[in-house]
């Protein structure tokens, strides 16, 4: 049996600090246009892909943050990306940065919607595994400092009914973390939507960097074998502010295949036709959880090691 969606990922190049919201909102319509002429019924967009990717700079000012954040959504300029959803009845991924006002309080978050083809917001997630750092590292040219602009997502790792498929999300560094997949994937995912902003040069290490776009694809094709889903995986990419990102957006197959592949650094459609009934091989005979995997045994090892007296 087969159950297809034919799902797009929407590739963006950079988005300059000036570039108001109107002007990417209207990049990611003709985006969703081409999506929709090439028959995709879900558009995957990057994280933070209404914005530049701010956590580059030490922000003090907290207006000049704030402005970085959407307050509601569908805001007044993000809304026709809504009404263009629901007028070509295609479904889409988006990432954003959330502020939340509770009293006097703000609460910073790295989130993603989905929404479906009526242009209805149908599940949030929020960024779990934020990278960097809290304080400005010296003599860095750019910072990374997620840690200090974003709480750590608070709505777990949901997975929900849509496309006629089970759905699930994450951001970013999430797709490095083995438990992002496996959370969704003993919730029987079957197509994770994902977006990016990956810095060529975010470790500082001359020799580690040079692997960024190969450890992109290795932690993606891993995630997408070992737990039987499908991965839509976007980037923000080329040179945004100065800063060298990495593009290779990708989809990637529940065999850990990548099926289509950007080839440029901007703003680019990706399509392919996802069979959601595949990762049911792979669930049904090396990745049955239920028969093969061991989780007492796990327990287990932790325990003993733990117990071990030091010269044992
Ligand atoms: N936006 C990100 O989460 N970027 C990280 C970099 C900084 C390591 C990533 O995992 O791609």
């Amino acid at each position: 049996m087969s159950r297809y969606l034919d799902v797009a990922a929407a590739q963006m190049g950079p988005v300059a600090r000036d570039e108001p919201r109107s002007s990417a909102v209207r990049r990611m319509i003709t985006l969703m246009r081409e999506a929709r002429a090439r028959g995709a019924d879900l558009v995957v967009y990057p994280e933070l892909a209404l914005t530049t990717f701010f956590p580059r700079w030490v922000i003090d000012d907290e207006s000049e943050l704030d402005a970085f954040f959407e307050t509601e959504m569908p805001g007044r300029e993000t809304a026709p990306l809504f009404e263009e959803s629901a007028r070509l009845g295609i479904s889409f991924y988006l990432g954003y940065a959330e502020l939340v006002r509770e009293g006097s309080e703000k609460r910073r978050f790295n989130t993603s919607i989905f929404v479906d083809g009526t242009g209805t917001i149908a599940a949030k997630y929020r960024k779990v595994h934020l990278p960097g750092h809290d304080e400005p590292q010296a003599g860095r040219t750019f910072q990374h400092l997620e840690k200090r602009y974003f709480r750590t997502g608070d709505l777990g790792f949901p997975v929900w009914h849509a496309c006629g498929g089970l759905m699930g999300m994450c951001l970013c560094n999430d797709r490095r973390w083995p438990e992002t997949y496996r959370v969704m994937g003993l919730q029987g995912v079957e197509l994770i939507m994902l977006g990016y902003n990956t810095p060529v040069h975010h470790t500082g290490y001359e020799a580690v960097d040079a692997l960024a776009g190969f450890h992109n694809h290795l932690s993606v094709q891993a995630g997408a074998y070992q737990n039987a889903t499908w991965v839509v995986a976007t980037a923000k990419g080329g040179t945004e502010e100065g800063s060298e990102m990495i593009a290779q957006s990708a989809i990637v197959a529940p065999s850990g295949e990548i099926v289509a592949m950007a080839s440029t650094r901007g703003d680019e459609v990706i399509t392919a036709r996802c069979d959601l009934d595949l990762g049911r091989f792979y669930r049904e005979t090396i990745f049955d959880f239920e028969r093969h995997r061991e989780p007492s045994a796990y327990g287990l090892i932790v325990e003993r090691k733990g117990a071990r007296p030091p010269d044992a």
